[in-house]
Formats: structure tokens, sequence, C-alpha cells
């Protein structure tokens, strides 16, 4: 076991790239109904939500309404449209094994599925979280560029000593971002689209900012891991983020050795803000009472 608890080595069963087989057939009934309740939940919600490529995906994936989906399944279909391949991991893995599977367009989803009791939140990713959060966006071209290139960029940031700092990007993005379009604000974050409430916080509750995207600024801002975001931030394009982690990180890198991170619900000069948030959520005490400044 590591400092932050994490086990370092491959869990029994595992290959040493961490990867375990699905063993769909395994899958109980009462699992695929886990998965049908959420699936039906999150399709009747998110019309008008979730940005049109995260739909068009949900589409071209037709990831089941009769349960928990097949990886072989998907993957001929994601490997067609972008090379991007779903393995299965029998949870979160370390740092470098995650940022290698993804630089290899792999990405590692759980195997495992939620207890009917635990439905509007976990915190470990299950096979919800991300191959209904995560898996439709990597059918977009531009985002599944976006994605290679975070891990690229993160077994570079792992060398340099700037995890925390690209930890920050792919929270505020790929698990938390929000999509500017003409018709408003849509959901892309895998985090927002595989919640009900927060579906519907990220976009419509007056209590978080919503603020322009910047990569320095979102890699200067902490984040929640336990409750509703308090800042979220917006792409006026998927194209942005590929740009953004596509240029080099080292001019910024150095500049954040001595920039002070930003307190989470700050709105700093500079930010291009688009909702100044009353954080009365976190005021409150948010999900888990446990009343933050
Ligand atoms: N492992 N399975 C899995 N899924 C993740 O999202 C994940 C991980 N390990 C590390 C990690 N995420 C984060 O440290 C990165 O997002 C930076
Ligand atoms: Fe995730």
């Amino acid at each position: 076991m590591s400092a932050d608890g994490f086990r370092q080595t491959p869990p029994p069963g595992a290959r040493s790239d961490w990867t375990i087989d699905q063993g769909w057939d395994a899958y109980t009934q009462a699992e695929h109904d886990v998965w049908i309740t959420l699936y039906e939940r999150q399709t009747a919600l998110l019309p008008g939500r979730a940005c049109d490529a995260f739909l068009r995906g949900l589409d071209a994936l037709d990831l089941h309404r009769s349960g928990i989906p097949d990886f072989a399944r998907i993957n001929d279909e994601l490997n067609r449209l972008t090379g991007w391949s779903v393995v299965a991991v029998p949870g979160l893995v370390p740092d470098e094994v995650f940022f290698d599977h993804l630089a290899n367009r792999r990405f590692p989803a759980g195997q495992f599925i939620r207890r009917a009791d635990q439905l509007d939140y976990l915190q470990e990713p299950d096979i919800f979280h991300d191959v209904f959060g995560h898996v439709p966006m990597l059918t977009d071209p531009v985002f599944a560029n976006y994605m290679q290139a975070y891990g690229q960029g993160g077994q570079r940031a792992l060398s340099l000593g700037r995890l925390a700092n690209l930890a920050r990007l792919y929270w505020y993005t790929v698990e938390f971002g929000l999509l500017d379009t003409p018709e408003g604000l849509r959901i892309y974050g895998a985090g927002i689209v595989s919640s009900r409430s927060e579906s519907l916080f990220a976009l419509d509750d007056p209590s978080p900012n919503r603020l322009g995207f910047t990569l320095e600024r979102v890699m200067r801002t902490p984040y929640r891991i336990d409750d509703f975001q308090q800042v979220y931030f917006v792409i006026p394009s998927i194209q942005t983020l590929l740009d953004a982690t596509l240029s080099d990180f080292g001019p910024i890198y150095q500049r954040l050795a001595t920039a002070p991170d930003i307190a989470i619900d700050a709105i700093a000069a500079g930010d291009r803000v688009i909702t100044r948030g009353s954080q009365a959520y976190a005021k409150t005490g948010g999900r888990l009472g446990s009343g933050v400044a």
C-alpha cells in the first residue's frame, strides 16, 4: 500500500497492467437491473443537458437498456470510430498505470457496479460511472485525441512532479467539464453526466461559480472529491481542450511553481465569469453536512 492508501501492486487475478477479464457472463440480474435503473434515469434527464457529442456517443455505442454492456461488443464500434477500447480493471489503478492506458487509447473501466442502495453516490468509479459517464465522449474524434494527449501529458507530469496540477485538469474537464453552446451550457464531464443530482446542480443551481476555462487557472484550483463542485469550468469547444493539452506545459509549470492555489470558491482577477455563484450549497454543508466555508 502506498502513502495515499492505494495498492501499488496489481491485486490477485489482475495482469501486470492491472487489467482483468470483464467476465460479462457472471453479472447477476440484480447487477444488470442496477445498470438499467441508472441508465433509464439518466437518459430521461440528459437530452437538453448533455452535449451533442455525448448523446451521439451514447447512440453509437447503443449502451444497452437491457443491462451492463459487454466490453467486447462496445469495443468493436469504439475501435472503428476512434481506435479506443475499454479495458476492465478492479478499481482505481496507480497514476502511472492509468496514464499508460490513456496514452495507448485504452480506457480503464471499473468491472464492478454499485449496489442498489448506492444509486445516488459512490466514491470509487464503478462501471456505470466509467462506461456510461466516460466512454460515449471517446467516440468523438477530437475528445479521443484529447484523452490520449492527456495520458501522454500525465506521463510527463509524473516525471516532473506536476501530477497534482494535471489531476486538476482531468477533474475540471474530463470529470466535471461544461461546454458552452448556442443553446446554452451543456455537460460533457463524466462525473456530472453519470450523476442524476449533479446533472441538475451543475447546470441549474445558483450556488457554484461557472467560469471560462483556461489551462493555468484550472491547474491552480483545488477540487472536491466528496461533494458537488463549487466551481465548474466552461470550454467554448472540445477543440479548446485538445489545443490546450498539445501546448507546451513547461512555461506553465514554471509559473505554477511560485503561483499560489486559488481558493475553490474564489473568483480571481482575469476570470471570465459566466455565473457568480452564491456558494449557498457549500455554506449549508452540502451533501455530507460537513459545513465548508
Ligand atoms: N484509476 N481506474 C481508474 N480510474 C481513474 O479515473 C483514475 C485511476 N487512477 C488515477 C486517477 N484516475 C487520477 O489520479 C488521474 O485522474 C489523475
Ligand atoms: Fe471518472
